[in-house]
């Protein structure tokens, strides 16, 4: 964790992040990590979790003096409650982007777009089979309307359970069922998340984790599936390709458009935009070679697992790739955008662009897009870039380095086809040990920690042990900028996991998307158990968010422990300050739910604690450690 003054080097383990963390010096630009230097020390209540601000009573802050709050709630109470509402946010975060998805299904199945369609009919209809709609001789609109009247269903209070629970293995459901904690609908999981922390409702400390766990697994059952089930079908399964890595991947001679965000609803157009014969005469008429996509974040994980888009950084590259002075625009969704870029964008030439009502930024160009036109708004937003082409300065350009090659595009689809079809040549190997088991490493970055440093030293440390690794977010840029999304990553891997690998002709490493992505991770272990006749939590499998920040990642992570998944965080969220809530999450959940919460600042020891339970997860199935 950082403290107040460290060198550049110990801010991130990237070259490129070094090269132009020193020209945000000389040219006067603030990062995340000046202003993480201003605001360490942090508050200790808040850190500790017990501040509570829920009433006008308070606010109120527990210590020893101090035990309880106006009303009466102690520090267990208001610990728990905090961390309710910081899993409804991330909830909420990754399920409205679902729901973008569907009111974009919505406009297609109404005519009333034709920038968007639906690309791949074949997963709509294993889709509409799964979630018991009719699809015999039925046309795909027809299907897609029942698709989206379901969808829209799970957001609601209508249900006793989500659609997607037709993937839980049966084991699962029980679990949830007898605890209470089946996720009858998105909306109304959130909506009682914040009803229960209203001051003089959820007393019971306990009572609430478990509805935060039902929250989350709403989140990871359906607003996240259905982000990214809907965004498959719309914009096409991602299928393996090639794709480029870090900063280098700006280019001097082109128009160099950021994309940022989440969601692929913008940045796809954006894509299309850019390669509009039109738009690339427009540019050349500008006096650049061509129009240059790059991305940022998820949205950036989205474009490059389904079209090869190159990705420039993650998390805490997005002020620096705004430093390199090369971007003619940052056009951004929503989630996870430092609103610091506004003022970063004005050092420069760069135009900083929003494109949703509900994430504006006081000092960008706004545009309200909208399925119906979002083609022509898109080439309006990269006109802009164009434009702007003409302002950049030559002098104050510096695009670090050369970019890394990555393999993209490792769907559960794509995952099945290099496989032959079927999972059984996977789970013959498991079964071996070849491989001895998987482990998601997702999440982001937090400046509190050397830049991707924890995020690659444990990929590198699993797959040393035949521990195959799958990612998404924020550490496929480290991954992949580690070398570890080719095929030739191997060489790092173990004996088995490298013949394995080496056969199918994959990396050991595998990039299976944005964060909303996750959801395929929960959807391989279902179908990983179902063919074993098995609970998830009795499989050889954990997940990691190593240097997370975010309300989402918090989400994701209690989703996955609440699915049966052992799951490291490289320090724990804001509830250290209730012996109780905190005893919860590394312990208590175990019984419940067959997993719990690790909590290790060090990649080595983490890979040591997920790999000794992978063992005994494989003990458990009678299989080899
Ligand atoms: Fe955000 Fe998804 Fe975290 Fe990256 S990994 S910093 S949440 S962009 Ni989701
Ligand atoms: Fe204080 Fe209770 Fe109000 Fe929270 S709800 S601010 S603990 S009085």
């Amino acid at each position: 964790m950082a403290n107040k003054k460290i060198s550049i080097e110990e801010m991130s383990i990237w070259d490129d992040a070094h090269q132009m963390l020193r020209k945000a010096q000389r040219d006067g630009v603030e990062t995340a990590w000046d202003r993480l230097a201003q605001q360490t020390p942090h508050c200790t209540s808040c850190e500790l979790g017990t501040t509570c601000r829920n009433c006008t009573m308070g606010p109120c802050r527990i210590s020893k003096k101090m035990p309880l709050g106006v009303c009466g709630a102690d520090a267990d109470v208001i610990v728990a409650r905090n961390f309710g509402r910081f899993i409804a946010g991330g909830a909420a975060g990754h399920s409205d982007h679902g729901r973008d998805l569907v009111e974009v299904l919505e406009a297609i199945v109404n005519n009333e777009t034709s920038d968007y369609a639906i690309k791949d009919a074949e997963k709509l209809l294993r889709i509409a089979k799964e979630i018991g709609i009719d699809i015999e001789g039925r046309g795909i609109k027809e299907v897609a309307k029942d698709v989206m009247d379901v969808f829209y269903a799970d957001f609601g209070s209508r249900k006793k359970e989500v659609a997607f629970l037709s993937r839980v293995p049966k084991k699962r459901k029980e679990i949830w069922q007898k605890l209470g904690l089946t996720p009858r609908g998105v909306d109304r999981e959130i909506a009682e998340m914040m009803h229960r922390t209203h001051m003089g409702c959820d007393n019971d400390a306990a009572n609430t984790m478990l509805h935060a766990a039902r929250t989350s697994l709403a989140d990871g059952w359906s607003g996240s599936m259905i982000g990214t089930e809907l965004s498959d079908v719309i914009f096409g399964t991602p299928t393996p390709k090639m794709g480029k890595v870090n900063l280098g991947v700006l280019k001097k001679t082109q128009v160099n458009v950021l994309v940022h965000g989440h969601n692929p609803v913008v940045s796809e157009m954006i894509v299309e935009a850019a390669n509009s014969s039109d738009m690339i005469k427009k540019a050349k008429q500008a006096g650049a070679e061509g129009i240059n996509i790059a991305g940022l974040c998820c949205t950036g994980n989205e474009i490059l697992a389904r079209r090869g888009i190159p990705m420039a950084g993650n998390h805490l590259m997005t002020e620096l790739a705004v430093v390199t002075g090369a971007a003619e625009a940052i056009v951004v969704d929503y989630q996870c955008i430092m609103p610091s870029l506004v003022q970063a964008a004005a050092c420069y030439h760069t135009k900083f662009i929003t494109t949703a009502n509900k994430a504006k930024f006081t000092g960008a160009i706004h545009f309200d897009v909208k399925p119906r036109h979002a083609l022509a708004q898109a080439k309006e937003i990269v006109g802009i870039a164009i434009e702007a082409f003409k302002h950049r300065d030559p002098n104050r350009v510096d695009i670090p380095g050369e970019p890394v090659d990555i393999m993209t595009g490792f769907s559960n689809e794509a995952l099945l086809t290099a496989l032959g079809g079927t999972l059984d040549p996977l789970l013959d190997v498991v079964k071996s040990g070849k491989i001895r088991g998987f482990v998601a490493i997702v999440g982001c970055n937090n400046p509190k920690y050397r830049q991707d440093s924890c995020n690659v030293g444990l990929a590198k440390a699993l797959i040393k042990k035949d521990i195959m690794v799958l990612v998404t977010g924020c550490v496929t840029t480290a991954a992949g900028k580690a070398g570890l999304l080719v095929p030739d990553a191997v060489n790092q891997a173990g004996s088995g996991l490298k013949e394995v690998c080496t056969a199918l002709g994959i990396p050991p490493v595998l990039h299976m998307g944005s964060c909303v992505d996750n959801s395929r991770i929960l959807h391989l272990c279902s179908l990983i158990a179902n063919a074993l006749g098995v609970d998830i939590s009795d499989l050889p499998v954990g997940a990691s968010s190593p240097e997370w920040y975010s309300e989402k990642a918090a989400a994701i992570g209690l989703y996955a422990v609440a699915s049966g998944i052992y799951t490291h965080l490289g320090h724990p969220p804001n509830i250290t300050g209730s012996q109780l809530v905190t005893d919860i999450a590394l312990n208590g959940l175990e019984d419940l739910v067959g997993a719990s919460f690790v909590i290790e600042p060090d990649p080595i020891k983490a890979a040591n604690l997920l790999d000794a339970r992978i063992a005994e997860k494989r003990k458990g199935l009678g299989l080899p450690t």
